[in-house]
This record gives C-alpha cells, sequence and structure tokens, in this order.
C-alpha cells in the first residue's frame, strides 16, 4: 500500500512559509513546505493540520490540492495542500528556521539548489499562486 506525506502551502499576503529541515543530514538545510506523513485514519488534510500544529504551533485551514503528487520514495508519494492560517505565528519547533519569501525569492532558493528537490516540482504552481493568478 502506498504512504502519503502532505505539505502545506500556506500563502499569507503573497508570500508563500518556508521552513528549513533539520533532518534527515541529506536533506539538513534545505527548505521545504512543512508537513509529514499521514497516519492511517487520517484524511490528508486532518493530517496537514495536525503536522503544522506539532511542527509550527498554528492551527490551518486546509483547502484545495495544488499542483500534481510527487513519488518521494518508492510506495511514497508527496502531496501539497493550500492551507490558510487561523490562529498562531509559525514557530519552528522542529525546523532550524522558518522563512516568508515572495515569488522572487521562491524561485532564487529553487535555483539555488536550496529546496528540498521534491518540493520544487511545485514552483510552477507556486509561482502563479504568488503572483495571484
Ligand atoms: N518530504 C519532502 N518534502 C516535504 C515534506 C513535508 C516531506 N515538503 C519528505 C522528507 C521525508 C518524508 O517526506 O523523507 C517525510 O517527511 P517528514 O515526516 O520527515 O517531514
Ligand atoms: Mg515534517
Amino acid at each position: 500500500m502506498s504512504r502519503i506525506v502532505v505539505a502545506g502551502a500556506v500563502i499569507d499576503a503573497g508570500r508563500l512559509l518556508l521552513a528549513q529541515r533539520a533532518r534527515p543530514e541529506h536533506l539538513a538545510g534545505l527548505w521545504e513546505l512543512p508537513g509529514g506523513k499521514v497516519e492511517p485514519g487520517e484524511t490528508t488534510a486532518e493530517a496537514l493540520r495536525r503536522e503544522l500544529d506539532e511542527e509550527l504551533g498554528v492551527e490551518v485551514t486546509v483547502g484545495e490540492a495544488i499542483g500534481a503528487p510527487v513519488e518521494v520514495a518508492a510506495g511514497v508519494d508527496l502531496v501539497a495542500l493550500r492551507a490558510e492560517l487561523v490562529t498562531g505565528t509559525p514557530q519552528p519547533r522542529e525546523h532550524l528556521a522558518i522563512a516568508w519569501v515572495d515569488a522572487d525569492e521562491l524561485a532564487a532558493l529553487c535555483a539555488r539548489g536550496v529546496v528540498v528537490p521534491a518540493d520544487t516540482a511545485w514552483l510552477p504552481d507556486l509561482d502563479a499562486l504568488l503572483r495571484g493568478e
């Protein structure tokens, strides 16, 4: 059976929330859309709400999927969902840092190779959202 990892595209005032991974070693220091593994019995939306609470201390409402799922390992699909902050200010509880980036900053980070490779697949979709299309 395939496993799902869910990642959140939190956008506020034209900026996207990125989080800098602390682990594992080969991803440490790279920026990602925060999230994690969907547990048995959870919907992707429920998993994203739990992960963003655990990782960043925020409550979100979850919206539609963005882009296409990315296979991050054999039988493991990564999906991105839009999310909106309801309460709380994101704090990096499990990451090294967080950052709010605009479309140009996101493109520059991807070009520098400092974004988790799987997440770079969503650059065109994120770019369109950030530019308000
Ligand atoms: N992953 C990739 N991009 C992301 C997320 C949230 C996760 N935006 C990959 C990294 C890990 C796996 O999925 O190999 C599980 O994620 P986590 O539970 O370690 O955050
Ligand atoms: Mg995570």
